[in-house]
C-alpha cells in the first residue's frame, strides 16, 4: 500500500470534534413550547421496545455539565443540531418560538466559554410533524418555504457567532426511510414518485440555505452533509466494477454532485426517467440548483459494501444495505470477506475511509468535513465503574491514522466529529447501542440518575486532541 513519508500531518487549528443531533440527545421533547418532530412520532411508536425521544440523554437539562466535559475532553469544536421543531413548533408558524431560541443562545454561550467551536446543522431528521400532517412535508413544495425561513431565523439569531453551518443531515439516507420523512403512500410505483419529488425538493431547499447563509452571514462556511457508503467491486469482473461505480453513483455521488455542479447528472436522470420517477421541475428550478455552491462537503462514515452485478431479472433483491437500495440490472451488496465488522453487522474499514477522502477531494476539490465517525456497541459498565471500549478505541485509532494519510497527500480537511459525544438513541436501534466518548448510565427504560461517566476512550481522544494525532497511542 502506499504510503506517504510525511509524518505530521494535521494542520494547526484543526478541529478535533464530536458530534450528536439534537432529537437523539436532548429529551425534553415537549417542553418550553416545543412540537412534535417525525423522528418523535417515529421513536414514540417504539416506545415499548426502545428508549424514545422523550428523555433521551437529557442535554436540554444536562447540557452545561455536558459542555464542562467537552472542555475537559479538549474538544475544538462540536458539531451538534438545532431542533426545528423548538423554533418552529409546527413549522410554519408566524413567529418562532422564543424559549426555544434562548436554549440555543445558552448552548452557544457555554461553548464560547471554554473555546468550542460550534458546528451546526440545521436539519437532522426532525422535521416538524404538523408539516407532514398539514400537507406531506417534503412533498410539497411549500416546505421549501418553510424550511427556509427557519433557516432565515437561525441565521438572524446566531449568524454572528456561528461559523460552520450544515444545510440536511444525510438527504441520501432520509430520503430512502419512509419513517424519516413519514412517506405513507403504499402504491410501491407513486411512493417511489414522492421519494425523489421529496429529495429535489430538498436540494432546491437546501440550494436556497446556502444562497441565504452566503448573503446574511458573509463570514461563515455552509455546505451540507451525506452519508457516504461506498462500495468496492466484488471482484475484478468488469461488471463487478462498474456495479461498483453505479452503486457509489446512486448512493453518494449523484447527491453531491448535484450540490457541487448544480444539475442532476446524466445517469441519475437516466435512472430516474428509465423508472418514470423524474421528479417534476418547477420554472426556475434549475437557477435555483445552479445558483449555490457549498463552501465545503460534509459526510459521515462508518462502513463500507462490496457490491456485484445483479441481474434484470432477479427474483429477491436482498437490501442489505442501510438505504435499502438494490438495482436489478445493476448492483447488489454482498459481503466483504476481507473486513472485520461490529456487532451490528456494520463493516470496518479505515483503509476505506482514506479511499473515500481521497475521492471526494478529488471529485470536487473543495475542503472535507468529517461529521461522524464512530463505533455503535453494547458497552459495559465494568465493576470497577468504567467503560473499558478497547474496541472503539482501535476504531478511532485506525480510522484516524487514515485520515491524516490522506491529509498527507493533500486532502483538505476542516474538521473531524466522532460519533458521538455522548450515549444517545441510535437511529435504528435505542439507547443499547451506545457511540458515545461519555456513557449515560441509563438503560431502554430504566432512567436511573442519568450519570455521565467517560469511556476509556474518551482519555483516548483527550490524548490524540492534546497532541494533534494518534501517532503512538
Ligand atoms: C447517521 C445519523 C446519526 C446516527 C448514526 C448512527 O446515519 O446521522 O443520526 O444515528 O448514523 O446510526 P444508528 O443510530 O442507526 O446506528
Amino acid at each position: 500500500m502506499m504510503e506517504n513519508r510525511k509524518i505530521s500531518g494535521f494542520p494547526e487549528g484543526f478541529l478535533w470534534g464530536a458530534s450528536t443531533s439534537a432529537f437523539q440527545v436532548e429529551g425534553a421533547y415537549a417542553e418550553d413550547g416545543k412540537g412534535l418532530s417525525v423522528a418523535d412520532t417515529a421513536s414514540l411508536k417504539h416506545s415499548d421496545v426502545y428508549a424514545d425521544t422523550k428523555v433521551a440523554a437529557d442535554f436540554y437539562h444536562h447540557y452545561r455539565e455536558d459542555i464542562v466535559l467537552m472542555a475537559e475532553l479538549g474538544l475544538k469544536s462540536y458539531r451538534f443540531s438545532i431542533n426545528w421543531t423548538r423554533i418552529y413548533p409546527n413549522g410554519d408558524d408566524e413567529q418562532p418560538n422564543e424559549a426555544g431560541l434562548r436554549f440555543y443562545d445558552k448552548v452557544l454561550d457555554e461553548l464560547e466559554k471554554y473555546g468550542i467551536e460550534p458546528i451546526v446543522t440545521l436539519y437532522h431528521f426532525d422535521m416538524p410533524q404538523h408539516l407532514v400532517d398539514a400537507y406531506g412535508g417534503w412533498a410539497d413544495r411549500r416546505c421549501i418555504r418553510d424550511f427556509v425561513k427557519y433557516a432565515r431565523t437561525c441565521f438572524e439569531r446566531y449568524g454572528n457567532r456561528v461559523r460552520y453551518w450544515l444545510t440536511i443531515n444525510e438527504q441520501n439516507l432520509m430520503v430512502r426511510k419512509d419513517k424519516l420523512l413519514d412517506i405513507r403512500e403504499e402504491d410501491p410505483q407513486k411512493k417511489e414518485q414522492i421519494r425523489h419529488q421529496m429529495n429535489h425538493h430538498m436540494f432546491l431547499a437546501g440550494a436556497e440555505v446556502i444562497k441565504l447563509c452566503h448573503r446574511m452571514c458573509p463570514g461563515a462556511k455552509i455546505g451540507p452533509t451525506f452519508a457516504y457508503l461506498p462500495s468496492y467491486p466484488a471482484t475484478c469482473k468488469p461488471e463487478d466494477v462498474l456495479a461498483a461505480m453505479d452503486s457509489d453513483n446512486l448512493y453518494n455521488y449523484y447527491l453531491t454532485d448535484i450540490h457541487v455542479y448544480g444539475k442532476y447528472p446524466q445517469y441519475y436522470r437516466n435512472y430516474l426517467e428509465e423508472h418514470g420517477w423524474f421528479p417534476q421541475f418547477a420554472d426556475g428550478d434549475e437557477e435555483i440548483l445552479a445558483g449555490a455552491k457549498p463552501d465545503f462537503l460534509g459526510f459521515n462514515y462508518y462502513l463500507t459494501y462490496a457490491a456485484e452485478y445483479c441481474p434484470e431479472d432477479v427474483e429477491n433483491a436482498d437490501y442489505l444495505s442501510i438505504l435499502n437500495l438494490v438495482v436489478p440490472g445493476h448492483f447488489r451488496y454482498v459481503k466483504n470477506p476481507y473486513l472485520k465488522a461490529t456487532e451490528y453487522g456494520w463493516q470496518i474499514d479505515p483503509v476505506g475511509f482514506r479511499k473515500s477522502l481521497m475521492e471526494l477531494y478529488q471529485r470536487y476539490q473543495l475542503p472535507v468535513m468529517i461529521t461522524e465517525n464512530g463505533m455503535g456497541t453494547h458497552d459495559v459498565l465494568s465493576e470497577d465503574g468504567k467503560i473499558h471500549d478497547d474496541y472503539r478505541i482501535n476504531y478511532l485509532k485506525s480510522h484516524i491514522e487514515e485520515m491524516r494519510k490522506a491529509v498527507c497527500d493533500g486532502v483538505e480537511v476542516l474538521s473531524y466529529n466522532v460519533w458521538a459525544f455522548l450515549d444517545l438513541v441510535s437511529s435504528s436501534d435505542g439507547f443499547s447501542k451506545r457511540y458515545g466518548l461519555v456513557y449515560i448510565d441509563r438503560t431502554e427504560h430504566d432512567l436511573k440518575q442519568l450519570a455521565r461517566i467517560p469511556k476509556d476512550s474518551f482519555y483516548f481522544y483527550q490524548k490524540v486532541i492534546a497532541q494533534g494525532s494518534a501517532d503512538g497511542l
